[in-house]
C-alpha cells in the first residue's frame, strides 16, 4: 500500500459502496467535511473511513476490488461487519456517547459488549491509519466514534502528528464522569497532539475532566501527557459559502423558489431542517408552535409550519420511539387547529434534495432552530447564507454551539416554549430592514469563517504544535556539541542540579526511601565533583536530612527545603525565620484535610510545611486542593509567607526561602564562567528566571511544557546522558567511595 502523508479518518467514507443486482456500485456524497478536506493543501492525501457495506457479505475478490476502486477516489477502507456497525456505530457510539455528551442521561445505556466492540473497532481503524500513514505524517481523526482512536494511533506510530475533531458537545465533568470508561476515552484522546472543539466551553470542560480524572493540569488550554503537550481548542466549523450563495443563480433553485412563491402565497413560513434526533428538541418546537397557535389565534391560516426530518440512526430504539411521537403529535396539532383547506403544520420525514433545502431557506420568512443540546449546528449557518434579497430571521436556541458567533439570532431557550413563542412573534412583527441588518451582520462573519478555512486553522494549527513539540528548545546535537565544549574548556563550573523530575524520575510515595538517588546518579555526581575548579549544587525542596543521607560521600553543595538549609564545605547553615511560630495554626489547618482526605499525608520540614496529594483520587484531591490553598491563604494573609501549590502538593514557606535566591548566592560565590542549571518544575522557574541574562549561563528543563529555560530535555535520563557525555574521555564514571546500600544508621534515622 503507498504511503500518504495526510491521512484523515472519519467513520464514513465520503463515497458508500453499495450491492446493486448483484454488483458493487460507489456514490459520492459531499458533505462539509469533505469540502473542508479538499481545500487542505496536500499533495497526498487519503482519507479512511467505513464503506459502508457489511463485510460478511463480501468476497475476498470484491474487497479488493473495493480497495482499488476508493484508492483511485483518495479513499482507504476499513471492513466492518454488520454487528460491529450495530455495537459500535449503534451501540456504544449513538446509544452511549451521543446521548451522554447531549446531556440525555436516562436515553445513555452502557453495555459492556458496545464498549468491547468500539475498542476493536478503533483499534481497526488504527492499524489502517499504520497501514497508509508515512512515518511523519499528520492524521486528524473526526468525531466521537474514534475517542481511542489517537492513543491507539500513537502506540502503533509515535512520530505521527494526530488531530482530533470532536463535533458533539463535550459535556461538563458531572456528566462525563458518569460513563463508565471515562478515564480510558480521556487517555485515548490525549494520545492527540491538537484536540478540536466548536466552542471555548466544550473545551473547558474537557481540560476540567483531564484535571478531575487524571489529575493533569491544563495552563492556557495545553497540558502534558507521557511527556508531550496537548492543546484543546475552540475551532467553530463553517458552511462552504460560496456554494449555498452560487446555488441560489441555479436553475434548479430558482425553479424551487418559483413554486414555493406560488404555493405559499401570502401566508409565512417557519421553516426547520434537521436530522430526527432528540437532541434538536422537536417535541419541544411542536409544543411551542402549538402554544402560538393558541396564544395567537390570528396567526391561524397565516402561519405555516414546514418541517423536514431526515431519518436518521433508524437502528436506534430512542429514535424509532422519537418518530412516533413527533408523528402523533403534528396529527393532534393538525387535528386540533387545522381546517379542511389549511393544516398549520407539514412535516416531511425524508431527505431533500441540495437544490430544494436552499430554495427553502432563501423562502422561509422564519427559521426555527430549536436544539436542546447541539455541537454547533450548521442548519442556522446555511439559512443565513441563503438569503438574498427576501428577508428572514433566525431563532435560535442558546444551547446550539452557532450562538457564539450568531448574536443576531433571536436567542431562546428551547425548554420555554414561552420564550420560543415571543421569538416567533418577534421575527413576525420585525420590519424588513431590521431583518435584512441581522442577516448581513451575520453573513459578514459567514463568509470569512467558512468550512475551508476551518480545515486551514486547524492543520495549521496542529504543524504549529508539532514544531513546538518536544519544544523548540529541545537540545539539537549541535548545542549539545557545543555545550559539551563549553564545559570542558571552563575554568570555573558551577552546576545546579534539582533533584525530584530532574536527576531522578518522580516516584509515587513522597517518601525520602522510594526517591533516593540511582547508582547511576551518584556516578554521575561523583565524576562532575572529580573534575577540578567544578562545584555542583543540589538545590531541592527536600529536607535536609534526606538530602545529607542520599548524597553521603559526595563533596556537593546542598540546598535544602528550597534553601532554608544549605550546607558548603559539610557544615549545615539555616536561615532565621519567624515561621516555627506559625506551624501549629497551619498545621491544624492541614490536619483537617489530611483527614478528610484519604491518601494525603502532612509532611512537617523546619521552615515549611507540605500537604501531598499524590495518592488521593484526582477530584477529590483537586477539590481538597483549592479549598486548602484557599483557606491557608484567607489564614495566612498580610504575613510573610506563600502558599504555593505544585505537582501534587500545597506548600506554605517564607517568602523570602526561593530556589531563585539560593541560586544568586551560588552565582555570586563561586563566580564561574561556566554555570549548567537543570530543573523540571515551577520552583526551577525561578532559577531560571534568576539567570535568564547571565550569557555564561545555560539553563535546561527536563520535560516537555512552557520555560523560561533555554533548552529543553526530555526526561532525567536524558539530562544524565548529557552530564555523562560531558566528562571528558580520560574520566572514568566510577562509582564514589561509599557503601552502595545505605548503611542501616542511616536507614533507620530515614524512617523517624
Ligand atoms: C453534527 C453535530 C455540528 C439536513 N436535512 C437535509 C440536509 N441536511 C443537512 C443540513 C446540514 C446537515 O444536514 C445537518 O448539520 P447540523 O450541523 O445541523 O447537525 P448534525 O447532523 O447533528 O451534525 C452538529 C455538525 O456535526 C458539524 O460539526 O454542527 O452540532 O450534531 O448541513 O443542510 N441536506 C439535504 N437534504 C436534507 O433534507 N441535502
Amino acid at each position: 500500500m503507498s504511503k500518504f502523508s495526510t491521512v484523515i479518518i472519519s467513520n464514513r467514507l465520503p463515497v458508500s459502496v453499495a450491492r446493486k443486482d448483484g454488483k458493487l456500485v460507489y456514490e459520492a456524497s459531499s458533505g462539509g467535511l469533505a469540502t473542508a478536506m479538499s481545500s487542505l493543501e496536500a499533495d497526498d492525501k487519503i482519507w479512511i473511513g467505513w464503506p459502508g457495506i457489511d463485510a460478511d457479505t463480501l468476497s475476498d475478490d470484491e474487497r479488493q476490488e473495493i480497495i482499488d476502486e476508493l484508492k483511485k477516489q483518495g479513499c482507504f477502507p476499513v471492513f466492518l461487519t454488520a454487528k460491529e456497525v450495530e455495537l459500535y456505530y449503534e451501540g456504544y457510539a449513538n446509544d452511549t456517547l451521543w446521548p451522554l455528551f447531549h446531556y440525555f442521561q436516562n436515553v445513555a445505556s452502557y453495555p459492556l459488549e458496545y464498549w468491547e466492540a468500539y475498542q476493536v473497532v478503533n483499534g481497526k481503524f488504527a492499524d489502517a491509519a499504520a497501514e497508509v500513514s508515512t512515518h511523519d505524517a499528520r492524521v486528524w481523526i473526526q468525531d466521537y466514534h474514534f475517542l481511542l482512536l489517537p492513543g491507539l494511533i500513537r502506540e502503533r506510530s509515535p512520530g505521527l502528528t494526530i488531530g482530533f475533531f470532536l463535533h458533539i458537545p463535550f459535556p461538563s465533568f458531572e456528566i462525563f464522569r458518569m460513563l463508565p470508561q471515562r478515564k480510558e476515552l480521556l487517555a485515548g484522546l490525549l494520545g492527540a497532539d491538537v484536540i478540536g472543539f466548536h466552542v471555548y466551553d466544550y473545551a473547558q470542560h474537557f481540560l476540567d475532566s483531564c484535571r478531575r480524572l487524571l489529575g493533569i493540569p491544563s495552563s492556557n488550554g495545553t497540558l502534558e501527557y507521557e511527556g508531550r503537550m496537548v492543546k484543546a481548542s475552540a475551532y467553530p466549523i463553517g458552511i462552504d459559502y460560496a456554494k449555498f450563495r452560487a446555488q441560489l443563480d441555479t436553475r434548479e433553485t430558482k425553479a424551487a423558489l418559483k413554486q414555493l412563491d406560488e404555493s405559499y402565497g401570502k401566508q409565512k413560513l417557519i421553516l426547520s431542517v434537521d436530522r430526527l434526533d432528540y437532541s434538536k428538541g422537536i417535541p419541544e418546537r411542536l409544543e411551542a408552535f402549538r402554544l402560538l397557535l393558541e396564544e395567537y389565534p390570528e396567526y391561524l391560516g397565516k402561519v405555516k409550519l414546514l418541517m423536514i426530518a431526515v431519518p436518521s440512526r433508524t437502528g436506534v430504539k430512542a429514535y424509532q420511539e422519537l418518530r412516533n411521537e413527533i408523528e402523533m403529535t403534528v396529527s393532534r396539532i393538525n387535528g386540533t387547529y387545522g381546517t379542511v383547506e389549511w393544516a398549520p403544520i407539514s412535516y416531511q420525514f425524508q431527505n431533500r434534495p441540495f437544490s430544494e433545502i436552499v430554495a427553502l431557506y432563501a423562502h422561509a420568512d422564519i427559521m426555527l432552530v430549536t436544539p436542546i443540546r447541539d455541537g454547533m449546528n450548521l442548519v442556522a449557518k446555511e439559512y443565513v447564507a441563503s438569503k438574498r434579497r427576501k428577508g428572514g430571521a433566525l431563532i435560535l436556541s442558546e444551547m446550539a454551539g452557532a450562538i457564539d458567533e450568531m448574536p443576531e439570532a433571536l436567542s431562546i431557550n428551547p425548554n420555554n416554549a414561552k420564550s420560543v413563542v415571543s421569538a416567533i412573534h418577534e421575527a413576525l412583527s420585525m420590519s424588513m430592514h431590521e431583518q435584512k441588518q441581522r442577516l448581513t451582520a451575520m453573513q459578514k462573519r459567514l463568509s470569512v469563517v467558512t468550512v475551508q478555512n476551518w480545515g486551514k486553522e486547524f492543520m495549521y494549527d496542529l504543524e504549529v504544535t508539532s514544531t513546538q513539540q518536544g519544544s523548540i528548545k529541545q537540545l539539537s546535537l549541535t548545542q549539545r556539541q557545543r555545550l559539551v565544549t563549553r564545559y570542558r574548556t571552563a575554568s570555573k563550573r558551577l552546576i545546579i542540579l534539582d533533584y525530584d523530575g530532574t536527576l531522578r524520575s518522580f516516584v509515587k510515595t513522597p517518601s525520602p526511601l522510594a526517591a533516593a538517588p540511582t547508582l547511576r546518579i551518584r556516578r554521575v555526581l561523583k565524576a562532575l565533583t572529580d573534575q577540578p575548579n567544578t562545584t555542583v549544587a543540589i538545590v531541592s525542596g527536600r529536607t535536609r536530612r534526606a538530602l545529607s543521607s542520599w548524597f553521603v560521600g559526595l563533596p556537593v553543595v546542598l540546598a535544602a527545603e528550597h534553601g532554608a538549609w544549605k550546607r558548603y564545605d559539610r557544615k549545615w547553615h539555616e536561615v532565621e525565620s519567624e515561621f516555627k511560630k506559625d506551624k501549629k495554626r497551619i498545621r491544624a489547618v492541614m490536619d483537617k484535610y489530611v483527614s478528610r482526605t484519604h491518601g494525603s499525608e502532612i509532611e512537617e520540614k523546619d521552615h515549611a510545611l507540605v500537604w501531598h496529594y499524590v495518592n488521593v483520587e484526582p477530584d477529590v484531591a483537586y477539590k481538597r486542593a483549592m479549598e486548602l490553598h484557599h483557606e491557608l491563604t484567607e489564614l495566612l494573609a498580610g504575613e510573610d509567607v506563600t502558599v504555593n501549590e505544585g505537582r501534587n502538593i500545597v506548600e506554605v514557606k517564607p517568602s523570602f526561602v526561593a530556589k531563585s535566591n539560593v541560586v544568586r548566592e551560588l552565582t555570586q560565590r563561586y563566580k564561574a564562567d561556566f554555570v549548567l542549571c537543570a530543573g523540571d518544575d515551577y520552583t526551577d522557574e525561578d532559577m531560571f528566571r534568576v539567570l535568564q541574562d547571565d550569557p555564561s549561563a545555560l539553563t535546561i528543563k527536563v520535560g516537555s511544557g512552557d520555560t523560561a529555560a533555554r533548552h529543553s530535555v526530555g526526561k532525567p535520563a536524558e539530562l544524565l546522558g548529557l552530564l555523562e557525555e560531558m566528562q571528558p574521555p580520560s574520566s572514568t564514571l566510577l562509582l564514589p567511595s561509599v557503601p552502595k546500600k545505605i548503611p542501616r544508621k542511616i536507614l533507620r534515622w530515614l524512617r523517624k
